[in-house]
């Protein structure tokens, strides 16, 4: 379906990137180059529009995404800056889903880096065309040629650079626009248009000509008149290339400095013209159904963040999928079918919330006091059945448990961690119920430091970490008689029972069976039930060695009552007595859980990966191959994979990934019991 022309034209652009190439600076100059602001800020002064939180003014990196619009020729391009550093890449993620086109800033300072190819692998993956930016032109030791020659390894031939710089570092004068064949150089008085400078006219009509190459096979009329000698015009060529662009089947190069503000009113341009209408995939009925843009169309909303500011409380930040929005529309959510009333809308620019009466399909919209609105939920008319099921949860890397200051902090904290986990998709929070600690899963060190620092400053809370404990477990070494006798006689009423229990091991995993082989009423009826609690306690406490006890059969052969002081309660702590002398009289195992973990990695890291498995005690079921990934199925002890996420992803440059559950309980060596 033909997006509606009646409407404003909204897109959204996702800036991505490794660390420290200078999206939010980028971000800032495409809003100072299309007439959203006067001046740029910095990032080294925490006074960009999106580097204003004080955890990333501290650290220097964008921790979440960020947003303000771009107007170009009256179209409305949302541009989405995201954090480079690898441990927020689920906002890189996050914003891909939304985005009608993804920009990948590379500097030209230090190239194609791991983290570069991991970012590109994430747009792919997305179905987003790509626009390569090249910055960072006019810093020392910038070197275009070994940047462009680096991104041709990575994405092969349908790279195409549309512009070239003039000169480099502090020579760095201007652009070379490949297809119109003209200078560009950028001065107090704006850019400046003239002739190519003799200096670089023979380099500009070699990859000139690849260009226009690359451009006429897109189009079968353009290649027949091209070999035949003519020169399509500039029109043809354009409106070869925007299709081209749109459909991924060229990826372009523009290139400049954000700082310098040289070459982005162009790479502005560029993107009005590639962001075209993505169709957005959503699940209706159970069948995966493109929404195309169209504000004449149903009205659908996808959540892609929230925020909770200090002053508005908590902001849902949405797609317009399709459909227009206006201020006092009334929606469905899709995951919880709940009605969810909208009061006001706004658009973000930086942190700047500004009121709007609409928002047409392609556009971004925050609204505030949807307070059952979570990351990837779906909003839609009443009757629709969607489901987005879009937000893929990161496999954690690294989990720590919390200790606070004082005992009893556990709730305080609790509640503020859940309040982070709001805003932030990638942090889990759950309770280790070995330790009775709080365990937080994270996406690595700095992730970590983050999120300790908002606690410290939102919620005064004050945390120390220390790894979670190793699940653990005690076995009853071989099969035994127990006896369980309790006498007392305190004044009034005594406490009189006696148990005999025939205890035997079981396979670890069936935790616990209890038979009642009673006789003769040795053990009155409604006893049993308490002499069974009894046993279930004891297990639960823990046997000798201080762990909770696992896979043993406990059978009631015989036992003694008296008609005065016997009691449900004499008969439980009877039956914990028994079962406790039991297991010192033969002894326990300790037992540690083996988990069976799946990794999936490409084929080229597969043997680090299985290196890394050997060291820790791992023990390989399988290995197999999908193409380029090879999929390793382990078992590894619980014990030793804390870090394994953070492992895996420096053995694999961040493109593997892990699944870990249950699978069995073994014999703990020594190492570990005594750990
Ligand atoms: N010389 C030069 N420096 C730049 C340019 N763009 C950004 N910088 C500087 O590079 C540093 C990092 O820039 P940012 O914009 O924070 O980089 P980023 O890509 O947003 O980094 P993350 O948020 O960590 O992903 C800052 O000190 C910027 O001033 C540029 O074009 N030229
Ligand atoms: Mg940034």
């Amino acid at each position: 379906m033909v997006p509606s022309l009646s409407h404003p034209k909204a897109r959204t652009v996702a800036l991505v990137g490794r660390s420290g190439v200078g999206k939010t600076s980028l971000l800032e100059a495409l809003v100072v180059a299309t007439g959203g602001l006067d001046r740029p800020g910095k990032v080294e002064e925490g006074t960009t529009l999106c580097g204003t939180d004080p955890e990333e003014r501290k650290h220097q990196i964008s921790l979440g995404i960020a947003m303000a619009p771009v107007w170009v020729g009256g179209d409305k391009l949302t541009i989405l800056d995201t954090p480079g550093f690898i441990d927020f890449h689920g906002e890189v993620e996050r914003a891909l889903d939304v985005a009608d086109v993804a920009v990948l800033v590379v500097s030209a300072v230090d190239g194609v880096q791991a983290d570069t190819v991991v970012v590109w692998h994430l747009a792919r993956e997305a179905g987003v065309p790509v626009v390569v930016f090249v910055n960072c032109l006019d810093a020392e030791r910038a070197n275009f040629e070994s940047t462009l020659s680096a991104l041709e390894r990575l994405i092969g031939p349908t790279l195409a650079p549309l512009e070239l710089p003039m000169g480099e570092g502090a020579s760095f004068e201007g652009i070379i626009d490949l297809l119109a064949d003209e200078a560009i150089t950028y001065g107090v008085g704006g850019p400046q248009h003239g002739p190519i400078p003799s200096g670089f006219a023979e380099i500009e009509a070699r990859v000139r000509s690849s260009l226009l190459e690359a451009i006429v096979v897109g189009d079968d009329s353009l290649t027949e008149r091209y070999l035949e000698g003519e020169v399509p015009s500039m029109e043809e060529l354009e409106a070869v290339l925007a299709h081209l662009m749109v459909s991924g089947t060229i990826v372009p190069v523009a290139c400049g400095s954000a700082i310098r503000a040289v070459g982005i009113d162009r790479l502005a341009s560029l993107l009005d013209e590639i962001a075209e209408s993505r169709p957005i995939p959503v699940l209706e009925d159970g069948n995966e159904v493109p929404l195309s843009r169209d504000s004449d169309a149903d009205l659908v909303l996808r959540a892609f963040k929230v925020i909770v500011d200090p002053y508005v409380g908590r902001i849902v930040v949405m797609e317009v999928v399709s459909g227009t929005i206006t201020s006092d529309a009334s929606l469905v959510n899709a995951r919880t079918k709940s009605e969810e009333r909208l009061h006001g809308l706004n658009y973000l620019f930086g942190s700047k919330l500004i009121p709007i009466d609409k928002g047409y399909a392609g556009d971004v919209v925050a609204v505030a006091k949807l307070n059952n609105v979570v990351v990837g939920d779906l909003l839609t008319r009443r009757g629709r059945n969607m489901s987005g099921g879009l937000v893929s949860a990161p496999t954690p890397a690294l989990s720590v448990a919390l200790v606070g200051s004082s005992h009893g902090d556990d709730d305080k904290i609790a509640t503020a961690l859940h309040r982070l986990a709001e805003e932030d998709p990638s942090l889990r929070v759950r309770h280790d119920p070995v330790s009775r600690r709080l365990v937080i899963d994270v996406m690595g060190d700095v992730h970590l430091q983050v999120t300790l620092e908002r606690l410290r400053r939102r919620f005064n809370v004050e945390v120390a970490t220390t790894p979670p404990s190793v699940e653990l477990f005690e076995t009853i070494a071989a099969a035994c008689d127990a006896e369980g006798r309790l006498k007392k006689q305190t004044g009034g009423h005594g406490q009189y029972a006696v148990v005999n229990l025939k205890i035997e091991p079981l396979e670890p995993t069936a935790s616990f069976e209890f038979v009642d082989a009673v006789v003769g009423g040795a053990v009155p009826r409604q006893y049993i039930g308490a002499v069974r609690n009894g046993v279930e306690k004891a297990m639960t406490h823990g046997g000798p060695k201080g762990h909770p006890v696992v896979g043993l059969r406990a059978t009631l052969v015989d036992g003694k009552h008296h008609s005065v002081d016997s009691s449900e309660a004499a008969f439980e702590t009877a039956a914990s007595m028994g079962l406790r002398a039991a297991l010192e009289e033969v002894g326990t195992t300790v037992l540690e859980r083996i988990m069976v973990v799946t990794t999936t990695v490409p084929s080229e890291h597969l043997g680090d990966v299985l290196n890394d498995l050997s060291v820790r005690r791992g023990r390989v079921i399988g290995t197999e191959h999908e193409e380029l990934t090879a999929v390793v199925t382990a078992h590894v002890p619980e014990a030793e994979l804390h870090r394994y996420g953070l492992e895996l992803r420096n053995i694999t440059s961040g493109r593997g990934h892990v699944r870990i559950a249950l699978h069995h309980l073994a014999e703990a060596p020594k190492t570990v019991t005594s750990r």
